[in-house]
């Protein structure tokens, strides 16, 4: 078996796909702060502006070009791919071609270019690789994997293809099942979209119609955590690893305890009219067990609900131009 060596720490290099999506954009200045000045060059099929002090490097790729995929990767002198790029569940439904071509193509062309170029490569997998054949309480990550949502199948063949690319490759592949991310950048066409849209809707108008019931229960995560865990486990000795893919877990709520949780800092009024995203959030697990990432690298979440809610609101207050209604002690 071929080893593909991680450098050392200082000298690590990142090319991002999807940069500008929910997770490049906190992670990338997070990226800054870790690893020092000129360690990302990012990409996106359209070229956008990045909120950050030190413009990254960009080049425009879109996935789906293998060739165009390999030679970004080169001119980039990476060490690391971060490909995050994906359609998540609900877009993906709605353009199902699409969704294949950068889901499945995307991930094709991303573990060939860190083959060809001897990179490590980490891509995001998601709680939807679970179906409802799966355990839903505290899921362990080895168990029944039967999605029934096209980013779900997608997201298990890029687990086991970067499994496979590991070991025929040596390829330093590595990926964590993410649950729904809550952060104040807007999410991109996901079910867990809800506990983002949120935030936004009743400090803007005091009113929020949530298309879940209220009773639905899903493992949700804070992005500054899901951040800081995606480059803990980066980071992680590979002899401290005994698998390539790790569930990661922090909280669970329902979409009324969310709402209650909000409702003691600001005042408003929620609604819940489920839509066709209520059947993929009833398909996946409601609580995620990550024994397995806190015991080889020493995962652990800072983030519960309250503190994730006034981070949110105060930091989407900001954003709005509005004093923060929390009062500080
Ligand atoms: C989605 O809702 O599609 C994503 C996910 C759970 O991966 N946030």
């Amino acid at each position: 078996m071929l080893l593909n060596i991680a450098r050392n720490f200082s000298s690590k290099k990142f090319f991002i796909t999807g940069a500008s999506g929910q997770i490049g954009k906190k992670l990338i200045p997070y990226l800054y702060e870790r690893y020092g000045p000129n360690c990302v060059v990012v990409s996106d099929v359209n070229q956008t502006q990045f909120d950050v002090e030190s413009q990254p490097p960009f080049l425009p790729l879109d996935v789906v070009d293998k060739e165009g995929f390999a030679k970004a990767v080169e001119a980039s002198e990476a060490t690391h791919i971060l490909h995050l790029a994906a359609y998540l569940s609900a877009k993906a439904e709605l353009q199902l071609q699409k969704s294949i071509d950068v889901n499945i193509i995307g991930v094709n062309n991303a573990l060939e270019a860190a083959r060809i170029h001897n990179t490590a490569i980490y891509v995001p997998s998601s709680i939807a690789v679970f179906g409802p054949t799966s355990p839903r309480v505290l899921t362990p990550d080895d168990c029944v994997v039967q999605p029934t949502t096209a980013y779900g199948i997608s997201k298990v063949y890029m687990e086991m293809m970067g499994n496979y690319y590991h070991k025929k490759f040596g390829v330093n592949f590595r990926s964590l099942r993410y649950p729904g991310a809550v952060s104040s950048d807007p999410p991109g066409g996901g079910t867990t979209d809800y506990a983002v849209e949120i935030f936004f809707e009743l400090l803007k108008n005091q009113e929020y119609q949530c298309f879940l019931s209220k009773g639905t229960e899903l493992p949700m995560m804070y992005i500054d955590d899901l951040i800081q865990g995606t480059c803990d486990l980066i980071d992680a000795p590979e002899e401290t690893l005994t698998r390539r893919v790790y569930n990661l877990g922090a909280i669970s709520f329902t979409a009324e305890q969310l709402t209650s949780c909000i409702l003691k800092y600001i005042p408003g009024t929620v609604t819940y009219k489920s839509d066709h995203r209520q059947a993929y959030a009833d398909s996946w697990p409601m609580s995620i067990d990550d024994s397995l990432a806190r015991r080889d690298w020493n995962w652990k979440h800072k983030f519960d609900i309250d503190l994730m809610t006034r981070t949110m609101i105060e930091l989407i207050s900001k954003q709005m131009h509005k004093p923060n209604p929390i009062k500080v002690a």
